[in-house]
């Protein structure tokens, strides 16, 4: 009875690692500019800097439709707060990206010509590390 007892022991925690690994793989979502949303006149990259993401994680930018939106936009297009023609445009309110690789990708809100990324600082990057250890210096240099 005390060996069934051990091997059903053993088993719970394998099937317990094997379930923990499987939530990790899966990845977790941040919300841009936490339970406010996505929103005009916050300082969304100082904020998501301390997020941590790492391959697999993912960002979800809620906001009222119509009143912003998001586009994945270049460097330069982010610097400039300008959205190139073609670009696509999320616009559901409640868009989410993954991060299914390592890399900067940047993120503006189009709305007004640009002005809400120009003025109401409505623009993110992320830059994933390759390593989780390694995410932390990646994040805080500033555009
Ligand atoms: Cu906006």
């Amino acid at each position: 009875m005390q060996m069934a007892t051990n091997n059903l022991n053993m088993i719970i925690v394998v099937i317990s690692t094997m379930l923990a690994l499987a939530v990790v793989a899966r990845g977790r979502t941040f919300t841009v500019g936490g339970d406010a949303g996505w929103r005009y006149g916050f300082d969304h990259l100082n904020h998501i800097k301390d997020y941590d993401l790492i391959i697999g994680d993912k960002l979800l930018f809620k906001y009222p439709p119509g009143k912003h939106d998001v586009v994945e936009v270049s460097t330069e297009n982010y610097v400039k707060c300008t959205v190139p023609p073609g670009a696509k445009v999320l616009t559901s309110g409640s868009d989410i990206i993954e991060f299914k690789e390592a890399g900067r990708r940047n993120f503006i809100c189009s709305k007004d010509n640009g002005r809400h990324c120009r003025e109401g600082n409505m623009k993110v990057y992320y830059n994933v590390p390759e390593t989780y250890a390694s995410s932390r210096k990646l994040v805080a240099e500033k555009v």
